[in-house]
């Protein structure tokens, strides 16, 4: 095994809502690790690469004081954090380097219906409850909002029923949360998904590389998802028409057909999902023979 130093180590939520997408994606990128899952590290078995797992909330500092290369983690603790430590006279040393497309979320102000909230001068001379002081504190700055801010750890959402603040500042997915305590969603102030962040200290030609592979296979893991491999025999009159329906192509392949002059075979990736519906328009517009096939790896 490599010396500890030549190990990359990777910051990962530990239990949460990340942590499960987080590591299969990894995976999928062909990293194996040792599985026990009460440990705080699991080795690589087939790369250099160690995962670090944490909470959440930590995995920014972790990053940003060299302890760990990469993180993943939501924008919105990355954002949240790098306020934080500015506020605190620390350096935020961290910075994003590839949005990953999922823990999609939005930080929000909410608050009941009956608060009567008519745009942001509503909230002035108010109480907002919140775990995002940073931010929170940021947007009220920004747009010259006099509130103030009202430090809760969890369970913002029941503030106001508490009679604790006027109104609350949370993460909201579904929106259910918020309508399950009579909240309404009145503002966004930042629209959050899981993001890979590196140290801005220099990693060395080696593991920059391995870095670079990495995010590299990430972009392959992700453009799979919808990918189909799409192949059918169109006549050569129909061609301009067909290569218009094939959704998210860029240069499909053609094909001569032994044994015919009229058609031809058409070979195309689709980086999004085809639709019975897009089959039938191909159908509908002289193409025959149609197979759509799942891509399992993608290299650009
Ligand atoms: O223990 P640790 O500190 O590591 O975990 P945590 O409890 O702080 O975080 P966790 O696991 O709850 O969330 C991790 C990350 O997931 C967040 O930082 C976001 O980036 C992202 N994420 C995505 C969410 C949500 N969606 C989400 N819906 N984080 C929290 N929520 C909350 C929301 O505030 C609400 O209370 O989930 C509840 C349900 O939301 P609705 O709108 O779908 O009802
Ligand atoms: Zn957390």
């Amino acid at each position: 095994m490599e010396p500890p130093e030549q190990r990359i180590k990777i910051a990962v939520q530990k239990t949460g809502r990340l942590t499960d997408h987080s590591i299969d994606l990894l995976e999928r990128c062909g990293l194996k690790v040792t599985k026990s899952k009460d440990q705080l590290i699991r080795y690589g078995e087939n790369m250099p690469i160690d995962l670090l797992l944490v909470r959440d909330d930590d995995i920014p500092g972790l990053v940003s004081d060299d302890v760990c290369d990469l993180g993943i983690v939501g924008l919105n603790v990355v954002e949240e954090k790098r306020l934080n430590r500015l506020a605190e006279g620390r350096p935020a040393r961290f910075k994003t380097v590839y949005e990953l497309d999922f823990g999609h979320c939005r930080l929000s102000i909410a608050g009941p219906e009956e608060a009567g909230y008519a745009g942001l001068l509503s909230l002035n001379n108010t109480k907002i409850a919140t775990s995002y002081t940073g931010l929170l504190n940021k947007f009220l700055n920004e747009n010259g909002i006099d509130a103030e801010t009202v430090c809760f750890s969890g369970a913002v959402e029941i503030a106001p029923k508490l009679g604790r603040a006027d109104y609350v500042c949370d993460l909201v997915s579904t929106g259910g949360t918020l309508k399950a305590n009579g909240l309404r969603e009145f503002e966004v102030l930042l629209e959050s998904e899981a993001v890979v962040i590196q140290t801005e200290k220099p990693l060395g030609e080696e593991k920059q590389a391995l870095v670079d592979k990495i995010l590299q296979r990430l972009d392959g893991v992700l453009q799979v998802r919808e990918s189909k491999y799409i192949m059918l025999h169109a006549p050569k009159t129909a061609l301009a028409e067909i290569r218009d329906l094939l959704p998210g192509t860029e240069a499909p392949t053609i094909l001569r057909l032994d044994g015919s002059d009229d058609k031809v075979a058409v070979h195309a990736v689709c980086r999004e999902n085809v639709f019975w519906e897009t089959l039938e328009n191909l159908k509908a517009a002289g193409a025959s023979s149609l197979l759509v096939l799942p891509v399992e790896k993608m290299l650009a």
